[in-house]
């Protein structure tokens, strides 16, 4: 019996010796985190993710852990251990609040020297983070020259113009105009929009031969084609304009708030605009057209542009 337990006792003794004694004195490093140190535009729904040189204990973990952020202290969080405890994603219990005006709103944590391996190590440096989440901020987005331009029906598409017609011709061809901005990249929901053109001149009586103009929400993709005059309009009741506004060099401009809300909730990447008359011609053998400045003008203050509010880094 006592030959038994000795040799259990042996073997004990192996198994702890094995276990920890593989030599292990060099401290754990984290070799990534997110979001790194100084970071803009965290977002609802991210995560906080390590990495480690090694596998890291868990217990210890969270005594390294500390913050003062709300949805980030450490009964707020949860966590999750991936690849054997070289990895630990951390989840804030709800949604880090975003900024309500373009200044910053900070969060932060760190992971002091408390944290080690599975050996005993310790963290040599503490990890000190602090990043902001998205804010309200507000762009001016100019039109894409390659893709605002004036199609003439069942005709050509214009894009290379430095004006965009909408209106007939001189021969009573209906045209219709046609611009375009691309999203930003980095954001979080787009939350109001305005539209500025600029116009160029005037040509006939437009408005009296024609109608109100009609600005429509629609989206026609990576370059104008013949087809867009007729593509069915994204919105479902048009912008009026009775053309009070319209002199030389003067801009107009229309709030296109609820379109640019819908175009986030269908991801899209443009966000783009068509002009056209109640009646496309009036077949009174002259022009009557409403000419507004492209992204192509020369005058950069002429150009259509896109007063953006959305959530951004
Ligand atoms: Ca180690
Ligand atoms: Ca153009
Ligand atoms: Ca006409």
């Amino acid at each position: 019996m006592k030959r038994i337990l000795g040799l259990l006792v042996a073997l004990i003794l192996f198994l702890l010796l094995g276990g920890c004694g593989s030599g292990d004195t060099a401290p754990p490093r984290i070799l990534s985190v997110f979001p790194p140190d100084g970071y803009h535009g965290f977002k609802h729904g991210e995560a906080i993710s390590f990495e480690f040189s090694e596998p890291v204990d868990l217990d210890s973990f969270m005594q390294a852990y500390h913050s003062t952020s709300d949805g980030l202290e450490p009964e707020q969080i949860s966590l999750r251990l991936a690849d054997g405890g070289r990895k630990i994603t951390l989840y804030p219990s709800h949604d880090l609040d975003y900024s309500p005006d373009a200044s910053y709103r900070y969060y932060g944590f760190e992971i002091s020297t408390e944290l080690r391996d599975r050996a005993g190590n310790h963290l040599a440096e503490p990890l000190r983070v602090t990043f902001t989440t998205m804010r309200r901020v507000t762009a001016e987005l100019v039109g894409e020259a390659a893709l605002d331009g004036t199609v003439l029906a069942g005709q050509q598409a214009v894009a290379d113009q430095n004006v965009l017609l909408a209106g007939d011709s001189v021969n009573d061809a209906p045209l219709r105009g046609f611009v375009s901005f691309a999203a930003p990249a980095a954001a979080d929901g787009f939350l109001a929009g305005t539209l500025q053109l600029t116009v160029a001149t005037v040509t006939g009586l437009p408005v009296h031969g024609l109608g109100d103009l009609n600005l429509e929400w629609l989206d026609y993709g990576g370059a104008l084609d013949p087809s867009d005059f007729n593509l069915p309009a994204l919105s479902a009741s048009p912008i009026l304009d009775g053309g009070s506004g319209w002199q030389a060099d003067n801009p107009v401009r229309y709030d296109v708030s609820d379109w640019v809300r819908a175009a986030w909730q269908g991801g899209r990447s443009h966000l783009q605009f068509r002009l056209r008359f109640a009646s496309d011609s009036d077949q009174d053998g002259s022009s009557d057209a409403v000419w507004f400045y492209s992204a192509d003008a020369p005058q950069a203050a002429y150009r259509p542009l896109l007063e953006l509010t959305y959530y951004g880094p």
